[in-house]
């Protein structure tokens, strides 16, 4: 009787962790798609086109004379794939998210503390004109 018991909870064990890496392995193309995407230019931003957040993030490289590189989750059929495995890149599920050569910033509040820190600047080795400006 224990030995079938513990039978029975290796299998649930054996089956838990083959689900898990189903789910794991499932989100492994984006993943690749997401890695690529940063690595393949200066200024990364995972969006979505109505996200008041992500404008202003894209504010503040408009503001340094930046064009980064946008992917507007919501406007392609496998946005929700690609937000699920930069959630797990990066450990957060909003947007927007901000890469500068290919080192997370993290989300408009980061990104803005970068730009009034002049961190921003330094890290695109750009000058600032103006440090008034708020977002
Ligand atoms: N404090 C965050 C706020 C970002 C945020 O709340 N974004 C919303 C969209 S405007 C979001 O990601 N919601 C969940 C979703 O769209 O899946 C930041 O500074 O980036």
């Amino acid at each position: 009787m224990a030995t079938r018991t513990i039978v029975s909870v290796i299998a649930v064990i054996i089956l838990a962790a083959s689900l898990c890496s189903v789910s794991s392995s499932s989100t492994a193309p984006k993943a690749a798609f997401v890695k690529k995407t940063i690595s393949s230019h200066e200024i990364v931003i995972f969006s979505k086109s109505y996200c008041p957040y992500c404008r202003r993030a894209k504010a503040v490289f408009k503001e340094l004379n930046q064009v980064p590189y946008v992917i507007e989750l919501d406007e392609r059929d496998d946005g929700r794939d690609i937000q699920d495995a930069l959630a797990e890149i990066v450990g957060r599920r909003t947007v927007p998210q901000v890469f500068i050569n290919g080192k997370h910033i993290g989300g408009s509040d980061d990104t803005v503390e970068a730009y009034e820190s002049g961190d921003l600047a330094k890290l695109l080795g750009v000058e600032m004109d103006d440090k008034g400006d708020e977002f």
